[in-house]
């Protein structure tokens, strides 16, 4: 049944293929089988006179001897594809004891020929750990990846576009102390890696580190000493560890919906993208050198605050990032902040946006450079689907700007899509029993979540028949503030008088409500039809005195 395993794979392991234990013990609880891969970094590291350095054996040498990691008994080897999926090599196996979920979990060691300093990793190391766990996705039922942690982030994220319609868990983990010793890390990181891998069907390439579990294409390296190296600035911990529990934010697991079965893209065009840092003073002549590299098809530029760079229209910098762009070089516009994203509320960065660079909302420049190199990659790619595709979330790794949530025509019918949808049809039948009812499960700030025209249901109460349900709305927080996309965007305020509603209106007005500049100047337009509601609603009207502000 057990191909002979290639010697150096069996060796490496510390066992021959004829001394490993055939017989199992039996027991009652559950299992699932975890392929824990092994590709470097401190994790492993031994120290010697050139510094630390990655050394072999890790099943052996850390995990076997540790009672969490072995329940002490003797179990089968395990099949594991090593090279390619017909070719099976038999690795011993070890057992956790059983866990606070009545499971245990087995797993085995595949160690790559040649362990790592993160640090030298690149398209080629990631495209072997995409193939490890393509080979052996349907021996195992769940991954985790042990790696350094200087470039985890880039390999979480690049990992998160190459493992496509992944339904499995992917758990990368590393640590900022070798786990020999004393005070270390790496023991704490690796069981809550393999506990979370074997318990919880979390589908996403996550990085998990210090009691934490952050979505991989979220997550960056914050420092370099800390225990809590890592952080998701613009996202929060899809689980968190705690002395009595895993607790797993279940609403911000990311779910495959397409209805194909799991593949994977390797070979990313990691060589023809790069990522620039914008400082103050930077010449033209800087960026146009990085622009003018052979070849290069792909550029993350990291920009001040909400995505500004020096600069303005017809300026030397903008020509030279436009000329870029009209040569087919997709830029992307990332924040140097660490929380918060791109947003063209700036004249600066308006002037990128007109240039043709990408808003990359809140990207990590990680997820960012990976996830161009990955579109560049893919067959039949243009710089417009390139362009396209990277400002649309391809796996939860950015927020998209106009957060559509209901009734999107291309959007997805979630749990919150559906009860919003309910609860503007509740407006619209002026049903406030109904709209309690939907509300009562729900957080309120769903009151304040858009459509695809950009309306809140304090937009449809705004204008509906039943003034009791816009009371009930703004006593349970809805905000009187939020615009749509209509123009440069209508309050509620200006939707009621609009429709001519005085009692909405004067509502509004009470709750705070007012009419934003751009509003009052349509609104002096059509003040004279009804100049009582465009009056109450704060509107000066010609020939009137009384003006409310
Ligand atoms: N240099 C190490 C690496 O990334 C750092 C670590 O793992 N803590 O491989």
């Amino acid at each position: 049944r057990y191909p002979a395993a290639p010697e150096e794979v069996v060796n490496r392991a510390g066992y021959a293929s004829d001394s490993m234990p055939r017989e199992e013990t039996f027991s009652p609880e559950p299992e699932t089988l975890v392929l824990v891969i092994m590709t470097g970094g401190t994790i492993c590291m031994k120290r010697s006179p050139d510094g630390l350095i990655p050394e072999r054996g890790f099943l052996e040498k850390a995990m076997a001897p540790r009672p969490e990691f072995n329940d002490g008994l003797v179990h089968n080897p395990v099949d594991v594809s090593t090279r390619d999926a017909e070719t099976l090599t038999t690795l011993r196996s070890l057992r956790t004891p059983v866990s606070a979920y009545g499971k245990r979990v087995r797993y085995a060691v595949l160690e790559f020929e040649e362990l790592l300093d993160s640090s030298s990793i690149d398209s080629k190391g990631w495209t072997q750990i995409a193939r490890a766990i393509s080979r052996n996705y349907k021996l195992f039922d769940g991954f985790v990846v042990l790696h350094g942690t200087d470039s985890l982030a880039y390999t979480c994220s690049a990992l998160s576009f190459m493992l496509q319609n992944l339904g499995k868990p992917v758990i990368l983990t590393g640590s900022q102390k070798p786990v020999a010793d004393r005070r270390t890390d790496a023991i704490a990181n690796l069981l809550d890696s393999i506990d979370l891998a074997g318990h919880f069907m979390i589908p996403e390439v996550c990085l998990c580190f210090n009691s934490r579990l952050y979505r991989g294409n979220r997550a960056t390296k914050v420092s370099a000493s800390a225990f809590d190296a890592f952080a998701s600035p613009n996202l929060p911990p899809l689980a968190n560890i705690t002395a009595m529990d895993t607790n797993v934010a279940w609403d911000l697991i990311y779910r495959p919906t397409a209805l194909r079965p799991f593949s994977i893209q390797t070979d990313l065009d990691l060589h023809h993208v790069a990522c620039l840092r914008i400082f103050p003073g930077i010449k033209p002549e800087m960026v146009e050198r990085v622009l003018q590299t052979g070849g290069l098809r792909g550029l993350v530029l990291e920009t001040f605050g909400a995505g500004n760079a020096p600069g303005g229209a017809d300026n030397a910098m903008t020509r030279v990032i436009e000329e870029a762009v009209q040569r087919g070089i997709v830029i992307v516009n990332v924040t140097q902040c660490l929380t918060g994203g791109v947003n063209a509320v700036y004249a600066p960065g308006l002037v990128l946006g007109r240039a043709g660079v990408v808003g990359g909302a809140d990207l990590t420049t990680e997820a960012a450079l990976t996830k161009l190199s990955y579109l560049l990659a893919l067959p039949d790619a243009t710089p417009e689907t390139v362009t396209k595709e990277m400002s649309i979330s391809l796996r939860g790794e950015m927020t998209e700007n106009a957060q559509t949530t209901f009734s999107h025509p291309a959007g997805t019918l979630t749990p919150q899509v559906t009860n919003l949808t309910a609860i503007s049809y509740a407006v619209a039948a002026g049903d406030l029993q109904g709209t309690k009812d939907l509300l009562r499960h729900e957080p309120h700030w769903l009151l304040n979540q858009a459509d695809y025209s950009g309306n809140t249901p304090m937009h449809l109460a705004a204008t509906g028949s039943n003034l009791e349900i816009l009371r009930f709305f703004l006593s349970s927080g809805g905000s009187v503030h939020m615009r749509n996309f209509t123009g440069s965007g209508r309050t509620p305020l200006f939707l009621a008088a609009n429709a001519g509603l005085v009692g909405h209106v004067a509502l509004l007005r009470q709750a705070g409500a007012h009419l934003h500049s751009d509003e009052l100047e349509i609104a002096r337009l059509h003040a004279s039809r009804r100049p009582d509601v465009w009056q109450l609603a704060g509107v000066p009207v010609a020939g009137s005195t009384k003006t409310s502000v």
